[in-house]
């Protein structure tokens, strides 16, 4: 495929990665060099809006400086001794950590689906020493749409053909209940061998799928009273994306078990924690769990500097009021091709109706020339989901492109 629109510069490592990369992914055409807070740079030096944070891993904006500082000193003086030896950054960490999000232990991991896969372990392991449920016999519930990683286990709880067709066999032990549906869960948990039940509190991948006010205090209430762990993926949701600091938040709840990744690093290190309370993260016996870069020293300072500048920033009020900013002037552009316009914070999408199936490939395309960049989703959504330390002057420019490239369309 030729990219028209691609200098003959950014052809050549479009050129490499097809011949040499395999071919897992079908990016934009751009090439980025440089990012630098709500901005990204590609190789012939235009500037655009970056629409997706890397999935959200760049909530505090590309090359945060304070972050930047952290992982620079701590590079040069140390940066992994792997857990056979104890650092002076990991015990440190992991007090902050817990601290700041009310829990009493954490296990730290590296990408976001070796999360997921811990929290599964643990909850297994809760099922057999606390729960009692007869070995090999444990379940865990997901929800249809589920989106958690690339691994064996997590694609053999997804729906998405593209995710699991031609990899099978899968992994035994899990079940799955349609999202947003309480009944379906309390059907589902009733069952004695039931350990917990994974979920998102905003559905990503499935296009930023919102539950009903109360879904999620639902969903406490029936695992409180049947005795399963509730586990809450917010690698997507967490870390102010949402206008909280945590997706839960919104409705007042505290998971058994948390999951974060992502913006833990702001788009650095591949860092990821599994967050529990002792009689749940205690099951886990020295030997049983672990991985080599997990808790490493420049990972363990990289998610403090991160952490950190979420608060002093202001990143979960900005993330709130930008979201109210952006979804109001998206609707204010009143574009028959935009069926919908929904999200939290600046976890956003648009639903786009079109005769023609590739709007919103186009569309992105169009975005992309006029200086913003998105990504389409299952064919008909675009994710819209800055940096949060974006400002009401640049939310504005943006939706002045958002309206240019629609105009384009018709
Ligand atoms: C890709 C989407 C985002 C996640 C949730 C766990 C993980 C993810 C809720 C695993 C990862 C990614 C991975 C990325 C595309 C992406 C994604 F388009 F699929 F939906 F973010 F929106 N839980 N999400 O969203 O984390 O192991 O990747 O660190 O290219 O697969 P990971």
């Amino acid at each position: 495929m030729t990219n028209q629109s691609l200098s003959v510069h950014a052809e050549k490592f479009l050129a490499l990665e097809d011949k040499y990369g395999a071919h897992n992914y079908h990016p934009l055409p751009v090439v980025l060099e440089r990012g630098e807070g709500v901005y990204l740079y590609d190789v012939d030096g235009k500037q655009y809006f970056d629409f997706l944070s890397g999935y959200s891993a760049v909530n505090q904006g590309h090359c945060h400086p304070a972050i930047i500082e952290t992982l620079q000193k701590q590079a040069s003086k140390l940066t992994l001794t792997s857990r056979a030896f104890h650092n002076n950054l990991l015990g440190v960490y992991e007090q902050y950590i817990t601290n700041y999000f009310g829990y009493d232990k954490v296990l730290p991991m590296n990408t976001g689906v070796e999360g997921g896969e811990t929290a599964i372990k643990l909850a297994r392991r809760w099922g057999y020493n606390v729960k009692g449920i007869p070995e090999n016999e444990a379940k865990v519930i997901f929800a249809e749409g589920n989106f958690w990683g690339r691994t064996l286990a997590a694609i053999s709880s997804s729906t998405d053909p593209s995710s699991y067709k031609g990899f099978g066999p899968f992994m035994p032990g899990f079940g799955l209940v349609p999202y947003n549906d309480l009944i379906a869960l309390e059907a589902a948990i009733k069952d004695a061998n039931v350990a917990a039940f994974m979920v998102e509190p905003i559905q990503g991948e499935a296009g930023v799928v919102i539950p009903d006010d109360g879904y999620l205090k639902g969903v406490r209430a029936l695992c409180d009273k049947y005795k399963v762990l509730f586990i809450a993926d917010e690698i997507q949701t967490g870390l102010a994306r949402t206008g909280k600091m945590l997706a839960c938040d919104h409705e007042g709840v505290r998971p058994d078990i948390l999951i974060l990744g992502k913006a833990l690093s702001g788009g650095t290190l591949p860092i990821s924690a599994v967050l529990a309370d002792d009689e749940i993260m205690l099951q886990v016996k020295p030997g049983e769990h672990g991985s080599t870069y997990g808790g490493n020293p420049l990972a363990c300072a990289v998610a403090m500097t991160s952490l950190e500048v979420l608060r002093t920033e202001n990143m979960v009020e900005n993330a709130a009021k930008m979201g109210e900013l952006l979804r109001q002037g998206i609707r204010d552009l009143n574009s028959p091709f935009i069926k919908l316009v929904r999200g939290k914070g600046l976890l956003n999408a648009i639903v786009i109706t079109h005769s023609n199936p590739d709007a919103s490939w186009d569309l992105c395309l169009y975005l992309k020339d006029l200086g913003l960049l998105a990504k389409p989703t299952h064919g008909d959504k675009i994710r819209f989901a800055p940096p949060l330390i974006i400002n009401e002057k640049q939310i504005q420019d943006a939706v002045a492109i958002i309206g240019e490239a629609l105009k384009k369309l018709g």
